[in-house]
């Protein structure tokens, strides 16, 4: 650290500078985060010192989280969503606003796990989750943490999870399933009605990650179904600072039951509140204030225009492929379209340095993962594509 304080002048060139470095999302297909709305990123200032880790010192930012998570669960079809009283928030969903999909992730599994072990469900051995190959590397993280084997069940041909393989992983130590609803990779949305038969039937939990589903699935055309309708799922992760055009970091976790959220708790003696179930302390009120502002100022139709248009861009982007010879991996869900070129990996090195693209790779098989989000352009697709078959051209 430097001895003497730097002027404000000195530090805002150095801000600049190293802001001139980042992408600004131009030429950017590989992202799942775009530029938060404005009204989102003027909520975020408003709030910018509230901590929800100790609500009781920011009522206001806490009421817009409980805004924010009442909203979540309407959107997810439960009959009423709650941020849980210090008791507890009787028998309706509840849930909190997480920092993104990975905690979401994680504490999802992590109540599984405690309640398992209050059921003694796992009779001492290792407890298992089976979810589908294609699930987020945050799972990776939630079997490096915690004392869980994680078993990966197989694709279909149409990168869904193939529901045999789940059923055949399933055995006397298994706690729970996972189902994507907007797979990473391809926009794949699993088959969460057959995972939640398996769930009722093996008395499972069913964790369904819509972190990047969650804004799109129930503004398109023909929503699929994934979510609390559904009996058997008992959580889900939903993220705002996705396609929810919120700021990060933006992350929810809804439980239909509140005893997932008591499983977590732990005491904190000298808050302003008895008990914590949240993985991190310290909590952005700033990212609740913009998440809440945000989905109030867009209400439902300015969600569905902001789908619509990410899916005219898809559309545009398959077309336009399609008529100069390339293929698809599948028929694309939502906006993520999963594109066959020779070599992918090299195809993706030449677009970056020779044309500044950011284009992103499925692992298997791989392609080209490109993300049609609201801070591209329909432009933006026609210089990509002759990029692309300039690149393509020279292998
Ligand atoms: N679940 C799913 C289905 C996801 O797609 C992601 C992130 C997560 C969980 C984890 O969410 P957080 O990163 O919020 O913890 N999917 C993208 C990915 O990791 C996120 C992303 C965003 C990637 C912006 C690149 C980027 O520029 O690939």
């Amino acid at each position: 650290m430097n001895v003497k304080g730097l002027s404000e002048k000195e530090i805002f060139c150095y801000l600049e500078n190293a802001k001139s470095e980042d992408t600004d999302y131009y030429r950017v297909l590989s992202s799942m985060c775009t530029h938060p709305h404005k009204i989102a990123v003027e909520a975020h200032r408003l709030f910018i010192e509230a901590n929800l880790g100790d609500f009781g010192l920011f009522a206001g930012a806490h009421r817009l989280e409980k805004e924010a998570i009442g909203m979540l669960g309407e959107l997810l079809h439960a009959e009423s969503a709650e941020f849980p009283s210090e008791e507890s928030c009787g028998s309706s969903v509840c849930g909190y606003l997480t920092t993104g999909g990975t905690e979401s992730n994680i504490q999802a599994v992590r109540g599984m796990k405690n309640l398992a072990v209050s059921e003694k469900k796992s009779l001492g051995e290792i407890s298992n989750i089976v979810i589908p190959e294609s699930a987020h590397f945050s799972f990776d993280k939630v079997a490096d943490m915690m004392d869980i084997e994680v078993r990966r069940a197989s694709l279909d041909s149409k990168f869904k999870v193939d529901i045999a393989c789940v059923e055949s992983l399933i055995d006397k130590n298994t706690i729970g399933l996972v189902g994507i609803a907007g797979n990473t990779e391809f926009g794949q949305v699993d088959p969460i009605e057959d995972l939640s038969r398996f769930a009722l039937e093996n008395k499972l939990f069913l964790h369904v990650d819509a972190a990047f589903g969650g804004f799109v699935i129930p503004f398109l055309e023909e929503p699929y179904s994934f979510d609390f309708k559904i009996p058997g799922v008992t959580s889900i992760a939903i993220d705002p600072h996705k396609m929810g055009l919120s700021t990060i970091p933006s992350g929810a976790l809804l439980f239909r039951s509140p005893s997932f959220l008591d499983s977590l708790k732990v005491s904190t003696p000298y808050l302003t509140t008895k008990a914590q179930f949240t993985l991190t302390g310290t909590r952005s009120g700033a990212a609740a204030a913009a998440t809440c502002a945000v989905m109030k100022y867009l209400g439902r139709e300015g969600y569905v225009k902001n789908v619509q248009y990410c899916m005219r861009l898809t559309q545009k982007m398959v077309e336009e492929a399609r008529k100069l010879g390339f293929e698809l991996l599948l028929e694309p869900v939502m906006n993520v379209v999963a594109l066959k070129t020779p070599d992918p990996d090299f195809v993706r090195e030449l677009l970056l340095r020779k044309f500044g693209w950011n284009v992103s790779i499925t692992r298997n098989p791989r392609s080209l993962r490109l993300v049609l989000m609201p801070h591209n352009t329909a432009q933006d697709i026609e210089e990509f594509l002759q990029d692309l078959k300039k690149v393509t051209s020279e292998l």
